[in-house]
């Protein structure tokens, strides 16, 4: 681990070795329960009400989507959020996958509505020239809905974070399924977390409910983030950041 988050009060909970077989082969590990149910309520109503609040600029801080209710820079929209990217077990699946120190890189709300979603199969980040790494970008899903195969539960292709090249180079429509792809399945509650070079894409929501789900991604230190916390940052929520989380965030104390 990061010796900079021990230092700053990080209490870590290590992965198991199963866990850690899982990320290295597969790219993927789903961990449960991670959100009381008390905590899960407060991220659905928090979820909607930004929705609802923002209207037609909700997301466009990072990017919107025909179809998708999408959100950005949660870390600035209520302190609900404030425990997401300082969850231990996450942070050592970063670190794990990674190998060096890291900040977050965005949190962000995704929705696909009844009917939408599908995305072409992608990765965050590219494929390193060897398998094994470096790699730059972990993601997670924060499950507030069931995540099911009906509703349009994240799909992924196990191991290909290991593939060389480009997903372009070995798939000629990105957004038919894939012969290998599963699907990031869970109860509400439950955190998918995997490397950022996996191909994975949002899949069609096909039932009449909601999947909505966080997106807490981060990245390598050395690289910009995809939402500059520094210039984003509110006295509000710099207020009450710990010493850990301006270290995750990349502000300063
Ligand atoms: O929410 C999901 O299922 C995945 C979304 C995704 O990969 C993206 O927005 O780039």
């Amino acid at each position: 681990m990061d010796n900079e988050l021990l230092k700053r009060g990080l209490e870590p909970r290590p992965l198991t070795s199963a866990q850690r077989t899982a990320l290295d082969t597969d790219g993927f590990i789903v961990l449960e329960d991670v959100i009381s149910q008390e905590w899960l309520a407060g991220l659905r109503r928090a979820f909607d009400a930004i929705y609802d609040g923002e209207g037609d600029k909700a997301g466009e801080e990072v990017a919107q989507m025909e179809g998708v209710r999408r959100l950005a820079d949660l870390v600035n929209k209520g302190q609900v959020f404030d425990e997401v990217y300082l969850q231990p077990e996450l942070l050592a699946a970063v670190f794990h996958v990674l190998r060096r120190p890291f900040k977050l890189h965005s949190l962000n709300g995704h929705d696909p509505l009844p009917g939408s979603g599908l995305q072409m199969l992608h990765a965050d980040w590219g494929q390193p020239a060897t398998p094994g790494g470096p790699y730059h970008v972990v993601n997670s899903m924060w499950m507030l809905d069931d995540f099911t195969r009906v509703n349009g539960a994240t799909r992924c292709v196990p191991g290909s974070h290991r593939i060389p090249g480009k997903v372009t180079d070995h798939v000629t429509d990105r957004m038919v399924d894939h012969p290998d792809q599963v699907h990031l399945t869970g109860r509400a509650g439950s955190v998918a977390v995997f490397n950022g070079s996996l191909w994975h894409s949002s899949y069609i929501n096909r039932a009449d409910t909601s999947r909505r789900a966080l997106h807490c991604a981060f990245i390598a230190r050395e690289h910009p983030q995809q939402t500059n916390q520094r210039e984003y940052l509110r006295p509000a929520t710099a207020q009450r950041l710990s010493p850990l989380a301006c270290y995750i965030l990349d502000v300063p104390e």
